[in-house]
């Protein structure tokens, strides 16, 4: 049974890292989605290293779930015919023991020179724009995909959502696209895992609504 689960800010939220719509906080004064843009970056990239800066602080501070853990036991059990393909930018998934895991919108923890296309880990934060180790220019930057740009390894998503048995989303708003519309690419049987009815939840052969560190577990075990 091939299984490809997308995963989305709610996966994480029980952890204790906030969503990107729940809240409806600001940050700073700012909305996170108007921060999450080239166009912002652009205009005041220091605000937006910000933003990037006390996400990646907080890794440290939380911890994978019963939900992650769950994932875990799934591809235990599947082994390459489990794909997890994450919105998320935490490392949350692979610190529960998750092995085979895509970041489609980048990751907290990788820095990407836009000069070189190098890409480097990054633990500390980037205030500073510390020059590419690679080529010594100066325009790392954090390696996360914005509105307009285009999400990471979307031919190996594509095929493995054509391919599978079962499409599973959890704790995601359903509102952002490509990731929105998934359930459309994938040939198997679909099924939503949310607190709430997603944006796309009649899109699904089935919805169940929850907390994920109970819909998860009881789903795979
Ligand atoms: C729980 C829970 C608990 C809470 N248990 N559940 C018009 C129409 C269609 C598309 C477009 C359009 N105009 C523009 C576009 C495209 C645009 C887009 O989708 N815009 C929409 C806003 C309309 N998309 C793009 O630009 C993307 N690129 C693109 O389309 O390129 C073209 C292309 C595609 C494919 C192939 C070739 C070309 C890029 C999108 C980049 C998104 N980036 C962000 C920020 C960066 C990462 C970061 O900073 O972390 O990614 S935006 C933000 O939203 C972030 C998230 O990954 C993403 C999704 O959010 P998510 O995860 O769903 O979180 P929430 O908060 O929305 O929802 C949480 C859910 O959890 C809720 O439902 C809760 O109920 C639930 N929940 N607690 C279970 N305990």
């Amino acid at each position: 049974m091939r299984v490809v689960v997308l995963t989305g800010a709610g996966i994480s939220a029980e952890s204790g890292l906030s969503t990107f719509r729940d809240s409806g906080g600001l940050w700073e004064g700012h909305d996170p989605m108007q921060v999450a843009t080239p166009e912002a970056y652009a205009d005041d990239p220091g605000l937006v290293q910000r933003f990037y800066d006390e996400r990646r602080a907080a890794l440290p501070r939380v911890r994978p779930n019963a939900a992650h853990h769950a994932l875990v036991r799934l591809e235990d059990a599947l082994g390459d015919d489990l794909l997890v393909v994450t919105q998320n930018v935490d490392d949350l998934h692979e610190r529960a023991g998750s092995r085979r895991v895509h970041h489609i919108h980048g990751r907290l923890r990788s820095a990407w020179c836009t000069t070189c296309d190098a890409r480097h880990g990054w633990d500390g934060p980037l205030r500073h724009e510390p020059p590419c180790p690679t080529c010594e220019e100066a325009t790392l930057r954090p390696d996360i995909v914005w509105f307009g740009e285009i999400p990471y390894g979307m031919d190996v998503v594509e095929q493995a959502l054509w391919d599978c048995d079962l499409f599973v989303s959890i704790g995601t708003s359903g509102v952002v696209y490509p990731a929105a519309a998934f359930v459309h690419w994938a040939r198997g049987a679909t099924l939503e895992l949310n607190l709430e009815p997603s944006a796309g939840a009649t899109d699904f052969a089935e919805s169940r609504h929850g907390p994920a560190t109970r819909l998860v577990p009881a789903w795979v075990d």
